[in-house]
């Protein structure tokens, strides 16, 4: 009896795992008749440049990143992100695709806290100003890095070094 159940368990695991690439492979099945593609030979690169990339240069962002409220203290808040241009202007709101927040702090043990939000969702009355909310969950020094994720494709990063109260 006990070995069956053993066995039984083993099984809801495989099943569980099985689950879980299927999953992580985005949604297509794993058919297992495929059969496994012949390994294509190592021919030595003989170069080590990077790719050539004939993409345009690609515009230049600035971030200004600041709390609500500010100074910043412990519990739910916001991050207040404003991206401008490479001439100083405030961005239109439909140049900015999303917002994501990592704050860390430098003690042991501390897990990070991560807020991500749709730029169309983040918006604030001044243009090119976003608000993601933000639950600094412990006062001391933080880390903020923030990646804006344009709708050009490009990512621009800022971090901002602050205390909490
Ligand atoms: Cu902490």
């Amino acid at each position: 009896m006990r070995a069956l159940l053993t066995k039984t368990s083993f099984f809801l695991v495989l099943m569980l795992a099985l689950a879980g690439c299927r999953e992580s492979a985005g949604g297509t099945p794993i058919n297992p008749t495929t059969p496994t593609p012949t390994p294509t030979p190592q021919v030595p690169s003989a170069s080590t440049s990077s790719p050539a990339t004939d993409a345009p240069p690609a515009a230049t962002y600035s971030l200004t990143i600041g709390t609500s409220p500010s100074p910043a203290v412990a519990g739910e808040g916001a991050v207040i992100v404003a991206v401008r241009d490479s001439g100083g202007r405030a961005v239109a709101n439909t140049a900015v695709q999303r917002i994501t927040i990592v704050g860390n702090m430098n003690h042991a043990g501390m897990v990070p806290v991560e807020a991500t939000r749709r730029a169309d969702r983040a918006t604030t009355r001044q243009a090119g100003t976003f608000s993601v909310p933000f639950n600094f969950n412990m006062g001391g020094d933080w880390i903020l890095s923030v990646a804006v994720q344009m709708t050009d494709g490009t990512t621009v990063n800022g971090t901002l070094n602050l205390s909490v109260r």
